[in-house]
């Protein structure tokens, strides 16, 4: 039994996602950001760096953070989701390192000027904005050869790029151009995988 701790967030949404894909039980426990509850010492004892998501997996007794991590060592419990060897298994990783470096940071930074900052700064809002465009161009290409991102199987890659192009409205990210991107998107959320770790990370934030 895993434990996760998040909320209905982009890279919360990565960890319920894989779990119902793996078919591995878990219990999900509220961490309301909004309110600040990813500042507490009880929580900073699980992340010192006061983020979501946080898996803990009692059975190896790992509190583990960073939701490509996470995605990496579920997937390796199972033996799925990820190429054991290869080639194939480096365009996981190429496409995980994509995320958590590239396509993760613009679309928080395009969303949290847009959105949050407490006066607007342009440069900030275009710069972020056009590099979150740019990325999701990057993948409308890849996506018009292949069914999925690192290949023509599903992998934690997808889960990893689909945790913030569901969010993508937050970042001010259209598919109206990424035509490919739209047809990943539609596929994977008609899921039942997708359809049940959503909904359980969307009932977070009612918790
Ligand atoms: N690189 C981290 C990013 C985690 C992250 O930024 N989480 C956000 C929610 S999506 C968060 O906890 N924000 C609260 C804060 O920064 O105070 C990961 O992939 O897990």
């Amino acid at each position: 039994m895993f434990e996760v701790h998040a909320f209905s967030t982009p890279n919360s949404v990565k960890v319920p996602i894989a779990l119902e894909e793996l078919g591995l039980p878990y219990t999900l426990v509220p961490v309301n950001i909004r309110q600040g509850a990813q500042k507490t010492p009880e929580f900073q004892a699980l992340n010192a760096n006061a983020k979501v998501p946080v898996l803990i997996d009692r059975a190896r007794d790992l509190v583990l953070t960073e939701s490509a991590a996470i995605l990496i060592h579920l997937a390796e419990q199972t033996g799925r989701l990820l190429p054991a060897v290869g080639a194939a298994r480096a365009r996981v990783f190429e496409q995980l390192f994509v995320h958590a470096s590239g396509l993760g940071p613009a679309f928080g930074n395009a969303g949290y000027f847009r959105k949050l900052a407490p006066e607007p700064i342009p440069a900030a809002i275009e710069r972020f904005g056009a590099e979150a465009d740019r990325l999701v161009r990057l993948l409308d290409g890849l996506l018009a050869r292949q069914q999925f991102v690192a290949g023509d199987e599903l992998t934690i890659a997808d889960i990893a790029h689909f945790g913030w192009l569901w969010r993508r409205e937050f970042a001010g990210v259209a598919l109206d151009a990424a035509p490919h991107v739209q047809r990943w998107v539609d596929e994977l959320q008609a899921r039942p995988g997708f359809e049940r770790g959503i909904a359980r990370t969307m009932a977070l934030a009612a918790a």
